[in-house]
């Protein structure tokens, strides 16, 4: 009898404490909804914030200064620069070009799993792995004219002659593929762009897709000393406007500001990357006005 007892309580226990865990499980599940929708509702209040009153929203981000601090309004970030469409099937030609002509190894130089470059004008014209970077060092007097077409370029006459019909100083032009689900994390390009009156980065999409994005991004966490020592950027950037730049046109892409990409769909994306320096009518386009503008 007494034994009997001992097993049913044992089960009764059991199920009891089963039935505890459940509970404590889907209350758990439920806080982290909450928090979920909680985070939502706070990005969209932001997003609806920086459209209404932009400046409030910024001084009441203490993280969120200097250079990291998009334009006003927020489509200003990445605009198109020109009214001129470029033709995308003469631009995939030179890419399947380009592919062809870079020599083994040098072929989309991985920047990272998903996010490779062909170098097509590089400081001192030299390709490889260390070349696909732009520098401050490399943009000081005396030092910027030394910017050389790669012996890909060549083979990409059509690249070439867009790059010429810019008419302006031309730095470090790049094929940039991201990979198809591909993603690049929130990051800033500050310590050269911020020279924004003599640089700019200018994007000529050609094989991409509605699903392929450029982000720009909200800090709420500063990175430690360690990351930021290590490189790493920002940590738990909130997605505060997203835009997909349309093959064939030239775009402006602000990348003082935080931003990232990102590619939903099966195909590879590539793009043309050219920083240039701003010319008149590009500058006013993006700025606003000519104040400050460097001839
Ligand atoms: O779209 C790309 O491949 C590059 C975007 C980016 O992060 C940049 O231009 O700094």
């Amino acid at each position: 009898m007494h034994g009997r007892q001992t097993r049913e309580s044992v089960i009764r226990n059991r199920r009891a404490e089963e039935a505890e865990r459940r509970t404590r499980a889907a209350a758990a599940l439920q806080r982290r909804r909450q928090i979920a929708a909680a985070e939502r509702g706070a990005v969209e209040k932001l997003r609806r914030d920086i459209v209404e009153d932009p400046m409030e929203c910024i001084r009441r981000n203490n993280i969120w200064r200097g250079d990291l601090i998009p334009m006003i309004p927020i489509e200003r970030n990445c605009m198109i620069v020109s009214d001129e469409k470029y033709d995308v099937d003469r631009l995939k030609t030179d890419v399947a070009s380009a592919v062809s002509e870079a020599e083994a190894g040098e072929t989309w130089v991985r920047k990272t799993n998903m996010w490779q470059s062909i170098a097509l004008r590089t400081f001192d014209g030299k390709t490889g792995k260390d070349s696909a970077f732009l520098t401050s060092a490399c943009l000081e007097e005396g030092q910027k004219e030394r910017f050389r077409d790669t012996h890909i370029l060549d083979a990409c006459p059509y690249i070439k002659e867009i790059i010429g019909g810019l008419n302006t100083d031309v730095y470090l032009v790049r094929l940039l593929k991201l990979s198809a689900k591909g993603y690049h994390g929130f990051h800033h390009d500050g310590s050269v762009f911020n020279q924004r009156y003599t640089i700019i980065r200018l994007h000529l999409p050609i094989i991409t897709n509605d699903k392929c994005k450029f982000l720009l991004g909200y800090p709420t966490m500063l990175p430690s000393p360690v990351e930021q020592a290590e490189g790493r950027g920002f940590r738990n950037v909130k997605r505060l406007y997203e835009t997909h730049l349309t093959a064939g046109d030239m775009w402006f892409t602000n990348v003082t500001t935080l931003h990232a990409i990102e590619n939903f769909s099966d195909e590879d994306r590539v793009h043309l990357v050219i920083d240039v320096k701003p010319t008149p009518e590009m500058f006013k386009k993006i700025y606003g006005s000519l104040t400050n503008y460097k001839p």
